[in-house]
């Protein structure tokens, strides 16, 4: 036994005269401000260093905070992939869904308890490319639910294959030529079906992103908030474009704020300019509301 682990054991045993400090709790001494929110006994965390979803995850429980909405009345959705992790980190009521079905999921859990605050976080693949017909509907109703898209432009999760979100002309590992589709433009896509609020950020807009998620969960109504956040390991290895720091170079150089821009005009291109803002901003009965005055009415009521 060394001199260090005989000292130990007599103090342990009661050997010595002088008591051995009790051991530092290293949890408390590393605690973040954020931990209530997070369940930190998961982490570490999957995803890659540079990653936006983090930013997006520290947005979000800042905005849970600011909104004022009790933490027991939050629920949070997700599918599957990178971003459909987040669910598994939240120290909320959260649900990990099968792929593309965050959305019924979550209209769900809102038809069968409306004081719940039910806030749909994941993949542009789960929502727009396998979960896109959920999507669109649950716009055109418009379903009280809050929807954060993190548009990394591609299925990360899974290698990095194109979505219907990788702007064209960008190499994925199934386009190594460049993407020949033309992509979705989220917010015009939701928009035009009906989406009540809508919002573009990107990770580098830590605190406009934060505003509208607290704007988005006093919406009454479909809210929807993309935020761009290009997958910094296969996305930007592909297109070499750097390092994380690269990127939130490009985003600073080449974002322009428009609130209030016609959605038709704010396409993604590759390495263009990309239009943030609030876009959209209305107000208009829920799914619910039109449901009761339809029912009252046909009671005669
Ligand atoms: C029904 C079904 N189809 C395919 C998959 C495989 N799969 C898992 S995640 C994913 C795509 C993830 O892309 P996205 O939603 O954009 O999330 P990201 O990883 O990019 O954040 C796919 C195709 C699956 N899990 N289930
Ligand atoms: S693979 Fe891409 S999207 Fe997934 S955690 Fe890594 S950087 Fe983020
Ligand atoms: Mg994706």
């Amino acid at each position: 036994m060394n001199q260090k682990a005989a000292t130990a054991a007599g103090a342990g045993a009661g050997g010595s005269d002088t008591a051995a400090p009790p051991a530092p709790d290293v949890r408390e001494a590393h605690a973040h401000p954020k931990d209530r929110l997070l369940r930190s006994d998961r982490l570490p965390h999957i995803w890659c260093p540079t990653c936006g979803i983090g930013t997006c995850v520290s947005s979000f429980v800042e905005a849970i905070e600011e909104s004022g909405i009790p933490e027991e009345r939050f629920a949070v959705v997700s599918g599957i992939g990178c971003t459909g992790r987040v669910a598994g980190y939240v120290n909320l009521d959260s649900f990990h869904t099968t792929h593309g079905r965050a959305i019924p999921f979550a209209t769900g859990l809102h038809l069968a308890n409306p004081k719940l605050k039910v806030v749909v976080f994941s993949g542009d693949g789960d929502l727009v490319a396998i979960g896109g017909n959920h999507l669109i509907h649950a716009a055109r109703r418009n379903i009280d639910i809050t929807i954060i898209c993190v548009n990394n432009f591609i299925y990360g999760m899974t290698g990095g294959q194109l979505a219907p979100t990788t702007p064209h002309g960008a190499r994925t590992t199934t386009s190594p030529y460049g993407n020949s589709e033309y992509p979705f433009n989220v917010p015009h896509l939701v928009a035009s079906c009906g989406a009540t609020y809508v919002a573009r950020w990107t990770a580098l807009h830590v605190r406009r992103m934060k505003q509208a998620m607290v704007a988005a969960l006093s919406h009454r109504g479909f809210s929807f908030i993309e935020v761009i956040a290009p997958c910094s390991t296969l996305y930007a290895r592909k297109n070499r474009l750097g390092t994380g720091t690269d990127l939130m170079k490009f985003y600073h150089d080449n974002c322009e704020v428009r609130h209030g821009a016609n959605t038709a005009e704010i396409d993604i291109g590759f390495q263009e300019k990309i239009v943030v803002g609030k876009f959209v901003d209305i107000e208009k009965p829920t799914f619910l509301d039109r449901m009761g005055a339809n029912l009252a009415q046909r009671r005669g009521r």
